[in-house]
């Protein structure tokens, strides 16, 4: 009989985190595939995902913070780069570059090349108008949110849609200034 040769605890891990992986992208497409049955509309189901992704955003920032040890950030430059190599290195497990930077430092493009969130889907031609991934955009908007940074984020490339790759469009509305909580004597 066969026998299987004992793998390496690292070997075990890899897997275990490759089918995590797969059980999460597998489970995101149950879910938009669900919510396309639910709300027929791809626009809603566009709107849901930002919603959906608006409300793991608030929550997911106190992680973030937390685990990252990431610090006040200077300016919005440095938050992008924060959300694009810190923050989707530990939620997606890869790295966005930040690119096209408007004159005044408050719009710029954060684009991956890579996506776990698509692995496997393919979009049949009635879903033309979904942005399957709108879940991100929903998530940068909340996490942004509760770090006093109103923001817009809109997609620019989806290669769902045929384009070269991922864009998301960050443009920072309004910075709340926070206030300190006591009075000075
Ligand atoms: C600060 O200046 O207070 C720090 C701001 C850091 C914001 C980082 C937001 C992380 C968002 C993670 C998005 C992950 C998407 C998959």
């Amino acid at each position: 009989m066969a026998r299987l040769a004992p793998r390496s605890g690292d070997a075990i891990f890899a897997n275990v985190e490759r089918v995590n992986a797969e059980l999460f992208t597998l489970t995101y497409g149950a879910i938009v595939r669900q919510l396309i049955t639910d709300l027929e509309e791809v626009e809603e189901v566009n709107k849901q995902l930002d919603q959906m992704g608006y409300n793991i955003g608030i929550r997911l920032i106190d992680e973030f913070l937390a685990k990252s040890n990431v610090v006040r950030c200077v300016d919005f430059k440095e938050t992008a780069d924060v959300i694009a190599k810190v923050g989707f290195k530990m939620f997606l497990g890869v790295t966005a570059s930040v690119t096209n930077w408007d004159a005044d430092g408050t719009s710029c493009s954060l684009v991956l090349e890579e996506n776990p969130l698509v692995d496997f889907v393919e979009l049949p031609d009635t879903c033309q108008g979904l942005y399957y991934c709108n879940i991100l955009s929903g998530v940068i908007r909340g996490a942004l949110e509760m770090v006093s940074m109103k923001t817009e984020v809109t997609w620019v490339r989806d290669m769902l849609r045929g384009d070269d790759a991922y864009e998301l469009r960050v443009k920072l509305l309004k910075q709340v200034p926070e206030e300190y909580p006591y009075k000075d004597d």
